[in-house]
């Protein structure tokens, strides 16, 4: 068919349009995107080292633009399609993420691109969350949010007949992706108007401030997007002097030489006004803008060691010695790239430099690649995390819902229900990983 767009224009598209309305939703967010330019700019300056390899490798135009963003919803049936939406946009789900543990009650996937191209072209993904009604204990209450939800299509019409054309064809003409972007986005614009009486409204926050968030409104309003900052330190601590409360702590691990995984932090949810059924009024808190600072990926074992020293280190209260804290605790975790390879904790990707490409026939699976490294043939360079953290992710969630959050509801996770209702499995992120460490060896004589 002819002037087609592909996934990943349509993906590029909806991010920034996402962008556009959550910033014209939600003003405060726009300020965070200047702070955090401002703080990217900053740093670029004053490393002219980083600016020439975030040059080289095609990043600085992007460096601003939104990583991710998350959304909630009740059933199944919004689950399911929103799968076949993000499809279309070239993002697969990839990872579980039971956060029942940590009192949410919710299990989670990330909706997000998977091969290096798609990545590197717009990394947009969906934290999406669907709402464990069964984690609810009251059987009348959770009877009462079963049949709002059934009530309700978050998706227009119009958005519906628009996937069933894309399957038919198998792709879009720009003229339907004219169409099809703007009607997604009616799916997660914000809704002051409830579509319950404040009394349900209230009776559901009661069990969860989660709860009601997800059962009351006509859509599932993303809750937050996220840029990607250079320095999440500088971020965190700017954010008072730019206007915003910024949450307690930093999620993830501390500053290291070789940042690993993922940091995470964001300014506080704001108290919206609420309109009821019953013309009463109240507010909401459930909004809110977050800031990502991304290192390596981590094997299984570097994930174990990661996981057992964040338990260790616990929860700080105030980020100055959460960090400290973590800092001292994360010395067991090595930090510098030989050991992180040596050590099997982190993937890296390998290429051959000039001076290893002469020497390609050389070249065997049984050489040392730290050898190869030193003699100036082989570059091994961090393969990022494109993932989310469970404890991180409870974290943001705690500190948006408003308030003090009681932990209640403590769960196991079920995996196989959530992948029931997305109708397939989700990805295993390791195995991308692993996958694209083996590509990048074998292109270099090493496997
Ligand atoms: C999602 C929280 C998780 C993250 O960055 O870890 C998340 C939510 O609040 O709905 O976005
Ligand atoms: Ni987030």
């Amino acid at each position: 068919m002819p002037n087609t767009v592909s996934a990943d224009e349509i993906r590029e598209r909806f991010s920034q349009e996402m962008s556009r309305m959550y910033q014209s939703e939600v003003p405060q967010y726009g300020e965070l995107l200047e702070l955090v330019a401002d703080v990217n700019l900053a740093i670029l300056e004053s490393h002219p080292h980083l600016y020439q390899q975030l040059e080289n490798a095609d990043e600085l135009a992007r460096l601003n633009i939104e990583r991710h963003g998350a959304i909630r919803v009740g059933k199944t049936e919004e689950l399911a399609t929103l799968k076949r939406i993000f499809e279309i946009m070239g993002m697969y789900p990839v990872g579980y993420y039971d956060l029942s543990q940590a009192g949410v009650p919710v299990h989670s996937t990330a909706f997000r691109p998977v091969d290096d191209s798609a990545l590197t072209q717009n990394p947009f993904r969906v934290f999406t969350s669907l709402l464990r009604l069964e984690l609810i204990e009251d059987q009348q209450l959770r009877d009462r949010a079963a049949t709002i939800l059934a009530q309700r299509d978050i998706f227009t019409p119009r958005c519906r007949k628009l996937l069933d054309i894309y399957d038919e064809q198998g792709c879009f003409t720009v003229p339907q992706v004219n169409e099809f972007i703007p009607e997604v986005l009616e799916t997660f614009r914000w809704h002051q108007q409830a579509t319950v009486d404040m009394q349900t409204y209230q009776d559901l926050h009661r069990e969860h401030r989660l709860i009601a968030d997800v059962v009351c409104f006509r859509g599932c309003h993303i809750n937050h997007l996220t840029p990607r900052t250079l320095d999440i330190d500088r971020v965190q601590s700017l954010m008072t002097e730019y206007g915003m409360t910024p949450k307690a702590i930093i999620e993830g691990p501390p500053r290291r030489e070789i940042p690993i995984l993922l940091r995470q932090t964001s300014f506080k949810a704001l108290e919206e006004v609420v309109l009821f059924s019953d013309h009463q009024q109240s507010t909401h808190t459930a909004r809110f803008g977050e800031v990502e600072q991304r290192g390596i990926a981590l094997s299984p074992k570097g994930r174990a060691l990661y996981d057992a020293l964040l338990l260790e280190a616990g929860q700080g209260i105030d980020n100055f010695h959460h960090q400290q804290h973590l800092c001292q605790v994360f010395s067991r975790f090595p930090d510098t790239d030989i050991e992180l390879r040596e050590q099997e904790l982190a993937y890296f990707r390998y290429r051959l430099t000039p001076a290893g490409e002469s020497h390609r026939q050389e070249i065997t699976p049984a050489d040392d690649i730290q050898l190869l490294i030193e003699r100036g043939w082989l570059l091994a360079h961090p393969i990022i995390y494109e993932d989310f953290l469970p404890v991180s992710a409870a974290g943001i969630f705690q500190s948006n819902l408003g308030g003090e959050e009681t932990h209640r509801q403590h769960g196991e996770g079920s995996r196989g229900v959530f992948e029931q209702a997305l109708g397939t499995s989700v990805i295993d992120e390791f195995s991308l990983y692993q996958q694209a460490q083996e590509k990048s060896k074998r292109r270099c004589g090493l496997l």
